[in-house]
Protein backbone atom coordinates (compact mmCIF):
# COMPACT_ATOMS: atom_id res chain seq x y z
CA UNK A 1 0.00 0.00 0.00
CA UNK A 2 2.75 2.53 0.34
CA UNK A 3 3.59 2.40 -3.59
CA UNK A 4 2.08 2.61 -7.09
CA UNK A 5 3.48 0.90 -9.17
CA UNK A 6 5.74 2.75 -11.99
CA UNK A 7 5.93 1.81 -15.31
CA UNK A 8 9.87 0.14 -16.01
CA UNK A 9 12.23 0.85 -15.32
CA UNK A 10 12.01 2.96 -12.09
CA UNK A 11 13.73 6.12 -13.33
CA UNK A 12 16.45 7.10 -11.10
CA UNK A 13 15.62 10.86 -11.76
CA UNK A 14 13.58 10.43 -8.28
CA UNK A 15 16.75 10.94 -6.63
CA UNK A 16 18.84 13.25 -5.46
CA UNK A 17 22.62 12.48 -5.26
CA UNK A 18 24.76 15.24 -3.98
CA UNK A 19 28.25 15.24 -5.60
CA UNK A 20 30.28 14.87 -2.09
CA UNK A 21 29.10 14.07 1.51
CA UNK A 22 30.04 14.97 4.45
CA UNK A 23 29.20 13.87 8.39
CA UNK A 24 26.34 14.12 9.85
CA UNK A 25 27.21 14.91 13.39
CA UNK A 26 25.24 17.09 15.62
CA UNK A 27 22.69 18.09 13.28
CA UNK A 28 25.12 19.30 11.11
CA UNK A 29 26.88 18.07 7.80
CA UNK A 30 30.61 18.73 8.93
CA UNK A 31 34.08 17.83 6.79
CA UNK A 32 35.63 15.11 7.97
CA UNK A 33 39.19 15.97 10.07
CA UNK A 34 41.07 13.81 7.49
CA UNK A 35 41.05 14.14 3.97
CA UNK A 36 40.60 10.14 2.81
CA UNK A 37 37.50 10.52 0.21
CA UNK A 38 36.30 7.61 -1.74
CA UNK A 39 33.83 7.42 -4.16
CA UNK A 40 30.37 4.70 -3.75
CA UNK A 41 30.05 2.81 -7.32
CA UNK A 42 26.40 1.90 -8.55
CA UNK A 43 27.41 -2.03 -8.42
CA UNK A 44 25.35 -2.40 -11.99
CA UNK A 45 27.39 -0.39 -14.44
CA UNK A 46 30.45 0.63 -12.50
CA UNK A 47 29.84 4.30 -12.54
CA UNK A 48 30.45 6.92 -9.33
CA UNK A 49 27.48 7.91 -7.47
CA UNK A 50 29.07 9.88 -5.52
CA UNK A 51 31.90 10.50 -3.23
CA UNK A 52 31.92 10.59 0.55
CA UNK A 53 34.57 10.43 3.81
CA UNK A 54 36.46 8.08 5.42
CA UNK A 55 35.94 9.41 9.13
CA UNK A 56 39.33 9.73 11.60
CA UNK A 57 39.36 8.49 15.25
CA UNK A 58 39.14 12.48 15.35
CA UNK A 59 36.01 12.86 13.68
CA UNK A 60 34.29 9.83 15.89
CA UNK A 61 35.02 11.57 18.68
CA UNK A 62 33.60 14.92 17.75
CA UNK A 63 30.53 11.91 17.12
CA UNK A 64 30.31 9.88 20.48
CA UNK A 65 30.51 13.86 22.17
CA UNK A 66 27.42 15.04 20.59
CA UNK A 67 25.64 11.90 21.01
CA UNK A 68 26.64 12.31 24.86
CA UNK A 69 25.94 15.83 24.54
CA UNK A 70 22.56 14.97 23.48
CA UNK A 71 21.84 12.19 25.80
CA UNK A 72 22.52 13.74 28.53
CA UNK A 73 20.56 16.73 27.92
CA UNK A 74 17.35 15.74 26.13
CA UNK A 75 16.97 12.76 24.75
CA UNK A 76 17.42 10.75 28.03
CA UNK A 77 15.23 12.20 29.65
CA UNK A 78 12.37 12.75 27.22
CA UNK A 79 9.36 11.39 28.22
CA UNK A 80 8.82 8.17 26.41
CA UNK A 81 5.74 9.46 24.74
CA UNK A 82 7.61 12.69 23.36
CA UNK A 83 10.40 10.09 21.83
CA UNK A 84 7.23 8.24 20.49
CA UNK A 85 6.31 11.27 18.56
CA UNK A 86 9.29 11.68 16.58
CA UNK A 87 9.87 7.82 15.65
CA UNK A 88 6.46 8.03 14.28
CA UNK A 89 7.23 10.96 12.67
CA UNK A 90 10.14 9.46 11.13
CA UNK A 91 8.18 6.66 9.87
CA UNK A 92 5.91 8.63 7.68
CA UNK A 93 8.53 10.67 6.31
CA UNK A 94 10.31 6.91 5.34
CA UNK A 95 7.04 6.09 3.42
CA UNK A 96 6.23 9.50 1.60
CA UNK A 97 9.97 9.07 0.71
CA UNK A 98 9.90 5.10 0.13
CA UNK A 99 10.54 5.69 -3.60
CA UNK A 100 13.18 7.56 -3.84
CA UNK A 101 14.67 5.72 -1.02
CA UNK A 102 14.56 2.72 -2.60
CA UNK A 103 15.80 3.94 -6.16
CA UNK A 104 18.85 5.13 -4.01
CA UNK A 105 19.35 2.04 -2.31
CA UNK A 106 18.90 -0.31 -5.37
CA UNK A 107 21.36 2.21 -7.20
CA UNK A 108 24.25 1.98 -4.54
CA UNK A 109 23.44 -1.34 -3.11
CA UNK A 110 22.52 -3.18 -6.96
CA UNK A 111 19.21 -4.84 -5.69
CA UNK A 112 16.28 -5.46 -7.68
CA UNK A 113 13.78 -2.27 -7.50
CA UNK A 114 11.12 -4.42 -6.87
CA UNK A 115 12.64 -5.81 -3.56
CA UNK A 116 13.79 -2.48 -2.40
CA UNK A 117 10.56 -1.07 -2.98
CA UNK A 118 8.35 -4.32 -1.78
CA UNK A 119 10.63 -5.68 0.83
CA UNK A 120 13.06 -3.24 2.14
CA UNK A 121 11.20 0.39 2.82
CA UNK A 122 7.78 -1.64 3.71
CA UNK A 123 10.28 -2.98 6.69
CA UNK A 124 12.01 0.13 7.30
CA UNK A 125 8.66 1.83 8.23
CA UNK A 126 7.29 -1.01 9.76
CA UNK A 127 10.49 -1.22 11.96
CA UNK A 128 9.84 2.82 12.86
CA UNK A 129 6.64 2.39 13.28
CA UNK A 130 6.85 -0.67 15.43
CA UNK A 131 9.45 0.70 17.76
CA UNK A 132 7.82 3.95 18.23
CA UNK A 133 4.99 2.24 19.52
CA UNK A 134 7.25 0.75 22.41
CA UNK A 135 8.48 3.55 23.19
CA UNK A 136 6.11 5.51 26.06
CA UNK A 137 4.91 1.56 27.06
CA UNK A 138 8.57 0.60 28.39
CA UNK A 139 7.83 0.26 32.26
CA UNK A 140 4.41 -1.76 31.69
CA UNK A 141 6.27 -4.15 29.10
CA UNK A 142 7.52 -7.20 31.75
CA UNK A 143 11.07 -5.90 30.34
CA UNK A 144 12.01 -5.66 34.39
CA UNK A 145 11.96 -3.10 36.98
CA UNK A 146 12.67 0.94 35.80
CA UNK A 147 13.89 0.27 33.05
CA UNK A 148 16.60 2.17 31.27
CA UNK A 149 18.20 3.57 28.31
CA UNK A 150 22.24 2.46 28.30
CA UNK A 151 23.75 5.75 26.59
CA UNK A 152 25.41 6.03 23.16
CA UNK A 153 24.95 3.58 21.21
CA UNK A 154 27.78 2.59 18.31
CA UNK A 155 26.22 0.92 15.72
CA UNK A 156 28.02 -0.48 12.51
CA UNK A 157 26.18 -2.00 9.74
CA UNK A 158 26.59 -3.85 6.31
CA UNK A 159 25.83 -3.60 2.77
CA UNK A 160 23.20 -6.11 1.88
CA UNK A 161 20.42 -4.43 3.61
CA UNK A 162 21.39 -1.08 4.13
CA UNK A 163 18.65 1.31 5.06
CA UNK A 164 16.53 -2.04 6.86
CA UNK A 165 20.01 -2.63 9.22
CA UNK A 166 19.83 1.08 9.66
CA UNK A 167 16.62 0.72 10.52
CA UNK A 168 16.74 -2.27 12.85
CA UNK A 169 19.55 -0.47 14.54
CA UNK A 170 18.02 3.10 15.64
CA UNK A 171 14.29 2.35 15.80
CA UNK A 172 14.66 0.20 19.17
CA UNK A 173 18.06 2.10 20.32
CA UNK A 174 15.68 5.66 19.81
CA UNK A 175 12.86 4.41 21.50
CA UNK A 176 14.59 3.27 24.37
CA UNK A 177 15.83 6.79 25.21
CA UNK A 178 19.46 5.73 23.70
CA UNK A 179 21.36 8.14 21.25
CA UNK A 180 23.27 7.19 18.37
CA UNK A 181 26.17 6.86 16.01
CA UNK A 182 25.90 4.49 13.27
CA UNK A 183 28.34 3.78 10.61
CA UNK A 184 27.00 2.57 7.30
CA UNK A 185 28.85 0.03 5.23
CA UNK A 186 31.58 1.63 2.65
CA UNK A 187 30.21 0.31 -0.40
CA UNK A 188 26.32 1.50 0.44
CA UNK A 189 26.39 5.37 2.56
CA UNK A 190 24.09 7.00 0.71
CA UNK A 191 21.03 5.63 1.92
CA UNK A 192 22.33 6.10 5.88
CA UNK A 193 23.18 9.61 4.24
CA UNK A 194 19.17 10.26 3.36
CA UNK A 195 18.44 8.78 6.70
CA UNK A 196 20.23 12.09 8.19
CA UNK A 197 18.81 14.24 6.48
CA UNK A 198 15.35 12.65 7.54
CA UNK A 199 16.12 13.40 11.61
CA UNK A 200 16.61 16.59 10.24
CA UNK A 201 12.88 16.81 8.48
CA UNK A 202 11.81 15.08 11.45
CA UNK A 203 13.19 17.83 14.06
CA UNK A 204 14.91 14.98 15.67
CA UNK A 205 17.16 17.18 18.21
CA UNK A 206 20.80 17.36 17.23
CA UNK A 207 23.07 14.92 18.53
CA UNK A 208 20.40 12.22 18.84
CA UNK A 209 21.48 10.45 15.64
CA UNK A 210 24.77 11.01 13.56
CA UNK A 211 26.49 9.49 10.80
CA UNK A 212 29.58 8.65 9.99
CA UNK A 213 30.66 7.00 6.85
CA UNK A 214 34.31 5.09 5.58
CA UNK A 215 35.65 1.53 6.34
CA UNK A 216 37.12 -0.69 8.87
CA UNK A 217 39.15 1.80 10.75
CA UNK A 218 36.30 3.93 11.02
CA UNK A 219 34.31 1.54 12.34
CA UNK A 220 37.06 0.30 14.56
CA UNK A 221 37.82 3.42 16.07
CA UNK A 222 33.70 3.54 16.81
CA UNK A 223 33.25 0.18 18.62
CA UNK A 224 36.33 0.70 20.37
CA UNK A 225 35.85 4.52 21.58
CA UNK A 226 35.22 4.96 25.31
CA UNK A 227 32.56 7.34 25.45
CA UNK A 228 30.38 4.46 23.88
CA UNK A 229 28.41 2.40 26.48
CA UNK A 230 26.88 -0.03 23.79
CA UNK A 231 28.05 -1.92 20.97
CA UNK A 232 25.72 -3.49 18.23
CA UNK A 233 27.32 -5.15 14.86
CA UNK A 234 25.97 -6.87 11.60
CA UNK A 235 28.47 -8.28 9.35
CA UNK A 236 31.18 -11.08 9.18
CA UNK A 237 31.97 -13.51 12.08
CA UNK A 238 35.74 -12.90 11.69
CA UNK A 239 34.84 -8.56 12.11
CA UNK A 240 32.39 -9.99 14.93
CA UNK A 241 35.41 -11.55 16.80
CA UNK A 242 37.40 -8.45 16.45
CA UNK A 243 34.90 -6.15 17.75
CA UNK A 244 34.28 -8.53 20.38
CA UNK A 245 37.89 -8.69 21.81
CA UNK A 246 37.96 -5.12 21.66
CA UNK A 247 34.74 -5.07 23.68
CA UNK A 248 35.92 -7.56 26.35
CA UNK A 249 36.71 -6.39 29.83
CA UNK A 250 35.43 -2.54 29.23
CA UNK A 251 31.37 -1.47 30.44
CA UNK A 252 29.96 -1.77 26.91
CA UNK A 253 27.05 -3.89 26.10
CA UNK A 254 27.82 -6.27 22.73
CA UNK A 255 25.06 -7.14 20.38
CA UNK A 256 26.71 -9.06 17.30
CA UNK A 257 24.85 -10.70 13.92
CA UNK A 258 26.92 -12.53 12.22
CA UNK A 259 27.28 -14.93 9.45
CA UNK A 260 24.87 -17.69 8.30
CA UNK A 261 24.78 -21.11 6.38
CA UNK A 262 21.18 -22.24 6.84
CA UNK A 263 19.79 -25.46 5.57
CA UNK A 264 16.53 -25.52 3.59
CA UNK A 265 15.40 -29.20 4.54
CA UNK A 266 12.17 -30.51 1.47
CA UNK A 267 10.47 -33.53 3.11
CA UNK A 268 9.07 -36.24 0.37
CA UNK A 269 5.87 -34.75 1.49
CA UNK A 270 5.93 -31.19 0.79
CA UNK A 271 4.33 -29.48 -1.78
CA UNK A 272 6.80 -29.21 -3.79
CA UNK A 273 6.07 -26.27 -6.28
CA UNK A 274 5.79 -24.08 -3.27
CA UNK A 275 9.15 -25.59 -2.09
CA UNK A 276 10.78 -24.70 -4.90
CA UNK A 277 9.48 -21.04 -4.61
CA UNK A 278 10.60 -21.19 -1.25
CA UNK A 279 14.15 -22.24 -2.05
CA UNK A 280 14.19 -19.76 -4.81
CA UNK A 281 13.23 -16.98 -2.40
CA UNK A 282 15.73 -18.83 0.41
CA UNK A 283 19.03 -18.07 -1.98
CA UNK A 284 18.26 -15.63 -4.65
CA UNK A 285 16.17 -13.03 -3.00
CA UNK A 286 19.15 -10.10 -2.60
CA UNK A 287 21.24 -12.03 -4.88
CA UNK A 288 22.00 -14.56 -1.91
CA UNK A 289 23.45 -11.16 0.10
CA UNK A 290 21.61 -12.85 3.44
CA UNK A 291 22.62 -13.85 6.72
CA UNK A 292 19.96 -15.82 7.21
CA UNK A 293 20.00 -17.69 3.51
CA UNK A 294 19.06 -20.88 2.38
CA UNK A 295 22.37 -21.68 1.48
CA UNK A 296 22.12 -25.39 1.78
CA UNK A 297 19.26 -27.25 0.05
CA UNK A 298 18.43 -30.34 1.79
CA UNK A 299 16.79 -32.91 0.01
CA UNK A 300 14.81 -35.78 0.92
CA UNK A 301 16.50 -38.98 -1.17
CA UNK A 302 13.33 -39.67 -2.93
CA UNK A 303 12.30 -36.54 -4.42
CA UNK A 304 15.99 -35.45 -4.92
CA UNK A 305 15.34 -35.71 -9.11
CA UNK A 306 11.92 -34.25 -9.40
CA UNK A 307 12.60 -31.67 -7.01
CA UNK A 308 15.53 -30.34 -8.98
CA UNK A 309 13.77 -30.62 -12.46
CA UNK A 310 11.25 -28.39 -11.13
CA UNK A 311 14.22 -26.05 -9.56
CA UNK A 312 16.08 -26.26 -12.69
CA UNK A 313 12.92 -24.71 -14.82
CA UNK A 314 11.96 -22.34 -12.34
CA UNK A 315 15.80 -20.57 -12.14
CA UNK A 316 15.31 -20.70 -16.30
CA UNK A 317 12.73 -18.17 -16.08
CA UNK A 318 14.51 -15.86 -13.41
CA UNK A 319 15.67 -12.47 -15.19
CA UNK A 320 19.30 -10.97 -14.30
CA UNK A 321 19.97 -7.56 -14.78
CA UNK A 322 19.30 -3.85 -14.32
CA UNK A 323 18.08 -3.09 -10.99
CA UNK A 324 15.95 -0.32 -11.50
CA UNK A 325 13.66 -2.74 -13.97
CA UNK A 326 10.87 -3.66 -12.25
CA UNK A 327 10.88 -7.29 -13.72
CA UNK A 328 14.38 -7.98 -12.73
CA UNK A 329 14.63 -10.95 -10.02
CA UNK A 330 18.52 -10.97 -10.06
CA UNK A 331 20.51 -7.78 -9.78
CA UNK A 332 23.93 -6.96 -9.36
CA UNK A 333 26.65 -8.36 -6.87
CA UNK A 334 27.20 -5.08 -4.33
CA UNK A 335 30.91 -4.87 -4.85
CA UNK A 336 33.93 -6.54 -6.89
CA UNK A 337 35.13 -7.59 -3.56
CA UNK A 338 32.35 -9.58 -2.94
CA UNK A 339 31.94 -10.91 -6.37
CA UNK A 340 35.86 -12.28 -6.39
CA UNK A 341 34.58 -14.26 -2.95
CA UNK A 342 31.66 -15.82 -4.38
CA UNK A 343 33.80 -16.61 -7.65
CA UNK A 344 36.59 -17.92 -5.46
CA UNK A 345 34.36 -20.66 -3.49
CA UNK A 346 32.35 -21.65 -6.49
CA UNK A 347 35.61 -22.21 -8.18
CA UNK A 348 36.68 -24.51 -4.91
CA UNK A 349 33.04 -26.30 -5.22
CA UNK A 350 33.89 -27.22 -8.48
CA UNK A 351 37.52 -28.33 -7.17
CA UNK A 352 36.33 -30.59 -4.76
CA UNK A 353 34.41 -32.41 -6.90
CA UNK A 354 30.62 -30.72 -6.92
CA UNK A 355 29.07 -30.25 -10.00
CA UNK A 356 27.95 -27.10 -10.95
CA UNK A 357 24.93 -25.80 -12.94
CA UNK A 358 23.59 -22.50 -14.08
CA UNK A 359 20.85 -21.54 -16.69
CA UNK A 360 21.73 -20.06 -19.63
CA UNK A 361 22.28 -16.28 -18.44
CA UNK A 362 23.46 -13.65 -20.26
CA UNK A 363 26.08 -11.40 -17.75
CA UNK A 364 26.18 -7.36 -18.82
CA UNK A 365 28.90 -6.07 -19.58
CA UNK A 366 29.83 -3.54 -17.25
CA UNK A 367 28.97 -4.38 -13.44
CA UNK A 368 29.40 -7.27 -11.19
CA UNK A 369 27.30 -9.79 -11.77
CA UNK A 370 27.22 -13.59 -10.93
CA UNK A 371 24.17 -15.57 -12.57
CA UNK A 372 22.69 -18.07 -10.46
CA UNK A 373 24.04 -21.22 -9.91
CA UNK A 374 23.18 -24.86 -8.50
CA UNK A 375 25.96 -27.47 -6.98
CA UNK A 376 24.76 -30.77 -6.72
CA UNK A 377 27.32 -33.83 -5.66
CA UNK A 378 28.34 -31.60 -2.34
CA UNK A 379 29.71 -33.18 0.00
CA UNK A 380 29.25 -31.69 4.02
CA UNK A 381 33.17 -31.89 4.15
CA UNK A 382 32.71 -29.29 0.74
CA UNK A 383 33.74 -25.53 1.87
CA UNK A 384 30.80 -24.88 -0.41
CA UNK A 385 28.85 -26.56 2.33
CA UNK A 386 30.84 -25.06 5.30
CA UNK A 387 31.29 -21.51 4.29
CA UNK A 388 28.97 -18.69 3.76
CA UNK A 389 29.32 -17.59 0.01
CA UNK A 390 26.94 -14.77 0.44
CA UNK A 391 26.45 -15.09 -3.14
CA UNK A 392 23.47 -16.30 -5.41
CA UNK A 393 25.06 -20.22 -5.16
CA UNK A 394 22.76 -22.81 -3.98
CA UNK A 395 24.32 -26.00 -2.70
CA UNK A 396 22.56 -29.32 -2.89
CA UNK A 397 22.96 -32.18 -0.27
CA UNK A 398 20.22 -34.92 0.05
CA UNK A 399 19.53 -36.73 3.13
CA UNK A 400 16.73 -39.94 3.82
CA UNK A 401 15.71 -39.76 7.19
CA UNK A 402 14.47 -36.54 9.40
CA UNK A 403 17.44 -37.14 12.25
CA UNK A 404 20.13 -37.42 9.39
CA UNK A 405 18.47 -33.93 8.18
CA UNK A 406 18.64 -32.89 11.88
CA UNK A 407 22.29 -34.01 12.22
CA UNK A 408 23.16 -32.11 8.59
CA UNK A 409 21.50 -29.25 8.82
CA UNK A 410 23.16 -28.55 12.79
CA UNK A 411 26.70 -29.57 11.12
CA UNK A 412 27.57 -25.72 10.85
CA UNK A 413 29.51 -23.40 12.73
CA UNK A 414 26.39 -21.06 12.34
CA UNK A 415 22.83 -21.24 13.33
CA UNK A 416 21.06 -18.25 12.08
CA UNK A 417 18.00 -19.70 10.34
CA UNK A 418 16.54 -23.11 8.92
CA UNK A 419 13.78 -24.01 6.49
CA UNK A 420 11.57 -27.13 7.02
CA UNK A 421 8.81 -28.17 4.05
CA UNK A 422 6.85 -30.48 5.50
CA UNK A 423 2.90 -31.03 5.42
CA UNK A 424 3.29 -33.17 8.64
CA UNK A 425 2.64 -30.11 11.49
CA UNK A 426 3.95 -32.93 13.95
CA UNK A 427 7.23 -33.59 11.56
CA UNK A 428 7.92 -29.32 11.63
CA UNK A 429 7.53 -28.85 15.42
CA UNK A 430 9.83 -32.22 15.55
CA UNK A 431 12.34 -30.26 13.26
CA UNK A 432 11.70 -26.82 15.24
CA UNK A 433 12.74 -28.03 18.36
CA UNK A 434 15.97 -30.10 17.39
CA UNK A 435 17.41 -27.37 14.81
CA UNK A 436 19.84 -25.09 16.62
CA UNK A 437 19.02 -22.02 14.65
CA UNK A 438 17.71 -18.42 15.63
CA UNK A 439 14.63 -18.81 13.26
CA UNK A 440 12.88 -21.81 11.67
CA UNK A 441 10.33 -21.52 8.93
CA UNK A 442 8.00 -23.82 8.14
CA UNK A 443 6.79 -23.86 4.31
CA UNK A 444 8.02 -20.66 3.90
CA UNK A 445 11.88 -18.83 3.70
CA UNK A 446 13.16 -15.18 4.19
CA UNK A 447 10.05 -13.73 6.28
CA UNK A 448 10.62 -11.07 8.17
CA UNK A 449 8.44 -9.17 10.73
CA UNK A 450 9.62 -6.37 13.19
CA UNK A 451 7.22 -7.92 15.94
CA UNK A 452 9.85 -11.17 15.61
CA UNK A 453 13.02 -11.46 17.13
CA UNK A 454 15.63 -12.19 15.29
CA UNK A 455 19.47 -13.46 15.36
CA UNK A 456 21.92 -16.81 16.04
CA UNK A 457 22.98 -19.44 17.88
CA UNK A 458 26.59 -20.77 17.77
CA UNK A 459 29.25 -17.96 15.55
CA UNK A 460 25.90 -16.40 14.39
CA UNK A 461 25.92 -14.13 17.12
CA UNK A 462 24.29 -13.06 20.25
CA UNK A 463 21.64 -11.03 21.02
CA UNK A 464 18.31 -10.58 19.29
CA UNK A 465 16.64 -7.70 17.32
CA UNK A 466 13.03 -6.80 16.71
CA UNK A 467 10.13 -7.83 18.71
CA UNK A 468 10.07 -7.23 22.63
CA UNK A 469 13.78 -8.87 22.84
CA UNK A 470 15.00 -6.23 20.90
CA UNK A 471 14.37 -3.68 23.38
CA UNK A 472 16.34 -5.45 25.82
CA UNK A 473 19.58 -4.83 23.74
CA UNK A 474 19.03 -1.27 24.45
CA UNK A 475 17.95 -1.16 28.38
CA UNK A 476 19.04 -1.79 31.55
CA UNK A 477 16.71 -2.44 34.27
O1 LIG B 1 32.07 -7.68 5.98
P1 LIG B 1 32.60 -6.77 7.14
P2 LIG B 1 32.47 -7.67 4.42
C1 LIG B 1 29.76 -11.80 5.55
C2 LIG B 1 29.61 -12.40 4.17
C3 LIG B 1 30.59 -11.62 3.36
C4 LIG B 1 31.69 -11.42 4.36
C5 LIG B 1 32.59 -10.26 4.13
O2 LIG B 1 29.99 -13.75 4.21
O3 LIG B 1 31.03 -12.32 2.24
O4 LIG B 1 31.03 -11.22 5.58
O5 LIG B 1 31.86 -9.05 3.96
C6 LIG B 1 32.72 -2.77 9.12
N1 LIG B 1 35.92 -2.90 13.14
N2 LIG B 1 28.76 -10.81 5.84
O6 LIG B 1 33.94 -7.70 4.27
O7 LIG B 1 33.99 -6.35 6.87
C7 LIG B 1 32.56 -2.51 7.65
O8 LIG B 1 33.06 -1.24 7.32
C8 LIG B 1 34.67 -2.39 13.04
C9 LIG B 1 27.59 -11.25 6.55
O9 LIG B 1 31.79 -6.57 3.76
O10 LIG B 1 32.29 -7.47 8.40
C10 LIG B 1 31.05 -2.65 7.50
O11 LIG B 1 30.40 -1.47 7.93
N3 LIG B 1 33.95 -2.43 11.91
C11 LIG B 1 26.78 -10.14 7.04
C12 LIG B 1 30.72 -3.79 8.45
O12 LIG B 1 31.82 -3.84 9.36
C13 LIG B 1 34.51 -2.99 10.83
C14 LIG B 1 26.71 -8.89 6.27
C15 LIG B 1 30.56 -5.17 7.79
O13 LIG B 1 31.70 -5.44 7.02
C16 LIG B 1 35.81 -3.54 10.86
C17 LIG B 1 27.96 -8.57 5.61
C18 LIG B 1 36.53 -3.47 12.09
N4 LIG B 1 37.76 -3.99 12.24
C19 LIG B 1 28.90 -9.53 5.40
N5 LIG B 1 36.10 -4.05 9.65
C20 LIG B 1 25.51 -10.44 7.75
N6 LIG B 1 25.59 -11.00 8.95
O14 LIG B 1 24.45 -10.12 7.27
C21 LIG B 1 35.02 -3.82 8.86
N7 LIG B 1 34.06 -3.17 9.57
Amino acid sequence: DIFEYAPAPESRDVVDIRPSYGLFVNGEWIDSLGDERHKTLNPATEEALAEFSYATPADVDRAVDAARKAYDSVWGRMPGRERAKYLFRIARIVQERARELAVLESLDNGKPIRESRDVDLPLVAAHFFYYAGWADKLRHAGLGEDPRPLGVAAQIIPWNFPLLMLAWKIAPALACGNTVVLKPAETTPLTALAFAEICRQADLPPGVVNIVTGAGETGQALAGHEGVDKVAFTGSTEVGRLIARSVAGTRKKLTLELGGKAANIVFDDAALDQAVEGIVNGIFFNQGHVCCAGSRLLVQESVEDELLAALKRRLATLRLGDPLDKNTDIGAVNSAAQLDRIRELSDAGEAEGAQRWSPPCALPDKGFWFPPTLFTGVAQSHRIAREEIFGPVLSVLTFRTPAEAVEKANNTPYGLSAGVWTEKGSRILWMADRLRAGVVWANTFNKFDPTSPFGGYKESGYGREGGRHGLEAYLDV
